[in-house]
């Protein structure tokens, strides 16, 4: 049987924004169109759970959110910020199974088969603890043997939710649940089923597939094998972490190299845990500083392709001595990438 693990973060956008400006916390906060005094145009990319107590969610008119709640924070959209905690999360995440699928900026499955629902709730407690403790961010996580029924697990228990569902539960805990809660049936299909009867997934369940076929078309099929637990387990792509580092700023600067090279090695050690996790050889090693006035360099260089600790300690330290000359450090990270997976490897082999 399939495992699958399903992996959703909370209010996305709005606890980046949290994130990046601790003075807001505890606030409504709404990301999305300027609300320009409930004048504005555009419309409401999430908003956190404070805002959502108010009846503000995503996709409301920005104007109409203005209305509901004229105090909360309301801040524009930054993509680009977004997209990079988005990419060191998948990274992070894509450590954990070999098979790893993100299917929005904040959501993704991982294959976990092979694994007791016991071994990937295990999991599923390290992953969110360890994107907490990495990007300070909650998330809240699915575990079925399906992905819809995953991703229906996750919806569950939201926000910093662990959800697992197991077969032996289909009846008393999905079967009960409005048919709203799967994700493909909207507000206006659940009308339709409502007319003839249907308001559970136990009611579709149990409803003769030509009456719902009837009245959604094809995917009355695919619905009612939902409501059965029968549904697709196949990740559609393979997906790899491109690189993988870790950094780490000083709690006050340092122009210690003793300090530096020390961190480093832990840095290092992180990484290299990660990557044999993945089970991927890398070929080359990179190194960032930061200085006290925040001016940034990186240094990379290409290494026999390995998976050596050594390779990295001594690579990362031959980068980033010659660059010190004293200077007072802020930050200093450790980056591997030019990944060739294993299995490869042992062919060449
Ligand atoms: P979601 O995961 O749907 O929502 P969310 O993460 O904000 O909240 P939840 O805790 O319920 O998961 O979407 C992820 C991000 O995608 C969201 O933070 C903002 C963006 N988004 C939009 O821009 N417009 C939309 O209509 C939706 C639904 C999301
Ligand atoms: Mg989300």
């Amino acid at each position: 049987m399939s495992v699958i693990l399903h992996l959703d973060m909370d209010c996305f956008f709005a606890q980046v924004e949290e994130l990046r400006y601790p003075e807001i916390r505890g606030k409504p906060v709404i990301v999305g169109a300027d609300p320009r005094r409930g004048r504005g145009r555009g419309v409401v990319s999430t908003a956190n759970y404070e805002a959502r107590k108010f009846g503000v969610h995503s996709a409301m008119p920005i104007s109409r959110a203005f209305f509901a709640c004229p105090d909360a924070v309301f801040l524009p959209v930054d993509f680009r910020h977004y997209g990079a905690v988005s990419r060191r999360i998948m990274n992070l995440a894509s450590c954990f199974s070999a098979k790893a699928q993100p299917v929005s900026v904040d959501e993704l499955y991982l294959d976990l088969s092979g694994r007791s629902f016991l071994e990937a709730e295990a999991l599923g407690r390290q992953l969110k603890a360890r994107i907490l403790e990495e990007e300070g961010l909650t998330c809240s996580v699915g575990i079925a043997w399906n992905k819809a029924l995953a991703k229906l697990a996750t919806s569950l228990k939201k926000p910093d939710g662990l959800t697992v569902l197991r077969p032996s539960e289909l009846e008393a805990r999905v079967w009960p649940l409005s048919v709203d809660t799967l994700s493909g049936i909207g507000k206006k299909t659940a009308a339709r089923l409502e007319q003839v009867g249907v308001r559970t997934i136990g009611d579709l369940a149990k409803t003769p597939v030509r009456t719902l076929v009837e009245h959604l078309g094809v995917s009355g099929f695919y619905f009612r094998d939902l409501a059965w637990g029968k549904s697709g387990a196949e990740l559609s792509e393979a997906w790899r972490a491109k690189s993988v580092s870790r950094e780490h700023t000083f709690y006050q600067d340092t122009a210690n190299a003793v300090d530096v090279v020390q961190t480093v090695y832990g840095l290092s050690e992180r990484v290299l845990r990660d990557v044999k996790n993945e089970g991927v050889f890398f070929k080359t090693v990179g190194v960032k500083l930061r200085f006290s006035d925040f001016t940034t360099l990186v240094r990379s260089k290409t290494v026999r392709l390995s998976q050596s600790l050594d390779i990295v300690t001594s690579t990362a330290k031959s980068l980033l001595l010659p660059l010190l000359a004293g200077k007072k450090v802020r930050l200093v990270g450790v980056r591997v990438s030019g990944f060739v997976d294993a299995q490869g490897q042992k062919t060449l082999g």
